[in-house]
């Protein structure tokens, strides 16, 4: 399995049609979604434009809907949730469907959203997405980061460093890493692994939540590997269910 790590969007360099592809956004996107599916959501509907997503949710029955956001790392005006991982609780998403937009993390979302099979990882379900990758034995994994407004993430580059460590275990030395950002993200992966939680505040946009207010919960619930084992896949464009 050749295995290999974009920061961002703008970095694929083909068409992701044929590909198994993975999106991640740490801080906090991906553990938001991965935590909203594991408390009952019915799913997660990924938008980067505003007005499509208000346009979509408006078919949607009100009682089974919440629209959730944030831009800036603050929540959308007028929106049900902003995106912390810790405000999807069961008994606030159960059986509804998330319309959802952040700054960075629905537009890694868009861009692979043609690949043949498209999961959602977090730290916080890595082993989840690792075992059905295996199980999957696609001759290529492509994983994307969001990044920041086009920039490389620190957290999200841990975490692609930990899926290939997973990877590399599990399949006992099976994969091929094949570009230079997932050796980068390896070797960072190897650095932080026992401290994660240092790693998120220490990264920008870390600092960034640390500068909006107090985010001890998120930083936490984000940091956790392995903790949780649903899958989020894209099951229709754009959409995303747990397996
Ligand atoms: O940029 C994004 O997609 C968000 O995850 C950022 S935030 O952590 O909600 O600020």
């Amino acid at each position: 399995m050749k295995l290999s790590y974009f920061h961002v969007a703008g970095d694929v360099p083909y068409v992701v049609k044929d590909q198994t592809c993975v999106v991640i956004d740490v801080l906090r996107a991906t553990t938001t979604i991965a935590c909203a599916l594991n408390n009952g959501a019915e799913a997660v509907q990924t938008f980067s434009d505003l007005d499509k997503l208000k346009e979509q949710a408006s078919l949607w029955p009100i009682s089974k809907r919440l629209l959730l956001g944030e831009r800036g790392g603050e929540k959308i005006p007028g929106f049900d949730l902003g995106n912390s991982p810790v405000g999807v609780a069961a008994d606030v998403v159960r059986g509804k469907r998330l319309f959802m937009s952040t700054t960075n993390g629905t537009r890694a979302f868009e861009r692979v959203k043609d690949s043949k099979a498209l999961y959602s990882m977090s730290l916080i379900n890595r082993r989840a997405i690792g075992e059905r990758i295996i199980s999957e034995k696609p001759e290529q994994v492509l994983v994307l980061g969001s990044g920041w407004e086009g920039t490389y993430s620190l957290e999200d580059s841990l975490a692609a460093g930990a899926l290939a460590s997973f990877l590399i275990k599990a399949t006992l030395n099976s994969v091929q890493i094949i570009n230079d950002e997932m050796t980068a993200a390896l070797a960072l992966w190897s650095y932080w692994e026992a401290d994660i939680e240092a790693c998120l505040r220490k990264s920008t946009h870390g600092q960034r939540l640390e500068r909006l207010g107090n985010h001890d919960d998120d930083f936490l619930c984000c940091s956790e590997i392995d903790k949780i084992s649903i899958v989020p896949v894209q099951r229709e464009k754009g959409i995303l269910f747990s397996l």
